[in-house]
């Protein structure tokens, strides 16, 4: 029974040593496994070419991050469970990095930046918190931590999921179109599968209120990036903040580098943390060694 370790060598050591404290008795190995028969779990980013073939007793694939689409899910072997990443670390980084954006689009930040380049000292009323409704499309692991986050600002707050949900402070809503409809900042973090791919459309801009702003935290595929420009230019969206593109990176001369309506951040909203990664993955190993489910398995027919 072994381990193989597939990401950078630098966080492959990290994993080698809470391994080699927590469960000595457990091969680790990073790369490459001198014998793949004995291969148990993998921990990576994307599923080895041929993992069918190569690793017959594979029973567990862990993700180095959040997300799971990048696995092709129907193509894994039934017997081969996803687990997904749910180290506390990312959902601190997210819970930053969607308060800093909610804010940066609640006073208009995109606008001043683009002021201050043309050297324009051109005041904005500020609209209070209380009367600015935020919505979180997404009320898992991250939505709701976001959710955490943005509640001492007292802005209005609201969440939508496939799911009824109960969120302290929060109005939560499966209603897509009541939800939407009393959104002014709209923060994306749902799952990318095949419901939610391109859901960032002009449908969905059209039943916001004139003036909404986005923040996509997300995955590219769901946003319908020629959609999102003709609603800036209507301005039903006014501002926008994306941390998530299609592609990545975006290609030289994209219009997203240079639309001053919109900030892009290179896919940081957060990053694995080692330390916290390898003891959320022993931590599925050893369940999965004592019969029990692994947090984080994923519903591989659901996508999430
Ligand atoms: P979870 O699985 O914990 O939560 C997903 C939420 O989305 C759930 O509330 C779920 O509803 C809802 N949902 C999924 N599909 C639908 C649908 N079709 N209609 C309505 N609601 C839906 O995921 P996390 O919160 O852990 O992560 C969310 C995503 O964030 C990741 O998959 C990843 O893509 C992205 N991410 C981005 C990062 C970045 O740096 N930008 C970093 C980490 C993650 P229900 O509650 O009913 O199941
Ligand atoms: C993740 C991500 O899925 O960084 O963890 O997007």
């Amino acid at each position: 029974m072994a381990v193989l370790f597939l990401s950078t060598p630098e966080r492959g050591a990290v994993f080698r040593d809470l391994f080699a404290r927590d469960l000595p008795d457990m091969p680790f190995h990073v790369g490459q496994a001198p014998d793949p028969e004995a291969v148990r779990y993998i921990v990576a980013w994307t599923a080895p070419e041929g993992l069918a073939r190569d690793y017959p007793n594979l029973r567990l694939i862990f993700s180095t991050g959040a997300g799971v689409d990048q696995f092709d899910l129907p193509a894994l072997p039934p017997r081969v469970g996803v687990v997904r990443m749910l180290e506390p670390g990312i959902a601190r980084q997210m819970r930053e990095y969607a308060v800093m954006a909610t804010l940066a689009m609640h006073r208009d930040l995109p606008a001043y930046l683009d002021s201050q380049r043309r050297e324009a000292w051109t005041p904005r009323a500020n609209t209070p918190a209380a009367e600015r409704r935020v919505g979180v499309m997404g009320l898992g692991n991250l939505g709701q931590t976001v959710l955490a986050g943005l509640r001492p600002f007292g802005f209005d707050l609201a969440g939508w999921s496939r799911s009824p949900r109960g969120v302290e402070g929060v109005t939560c809503l499966t209603d897509l179109d009541a939800f939407l409809a009393r959104t002014d900042i709209l923060l994306c973090l749902l799952p990318l599968t095949a419901e939610t791919e391109g859901m960032l459309n002009a449908d969905l801009f059209d039943r916001l209120p004139m003036g909404a702003r986005l923040v996509h935290l997300g995955r590219g595929r769901q946003l319908d990036h020629g959609a999102l420009r003709a609603a800036l230019d209507t301005g039903r969206i006014a501002q926008a903040m994306l941390d998530v593109t299609d592609p990545e990176p975006l290609p030289p001369g994209h219009w997203l580098w240079r639309d001053p309506r919109v900030i892009v951040t290179p896919h940081i909203a957060s990053q694995t943390v080692a330390r916290e990664g390898a003891l959320h993955v022993l931590a599925g190993i050893q369940a999965d060694l004592r019969g029990d489910s692994p947090a984080g398995l994923v519903d591989r027919a659901r996508g999430y």
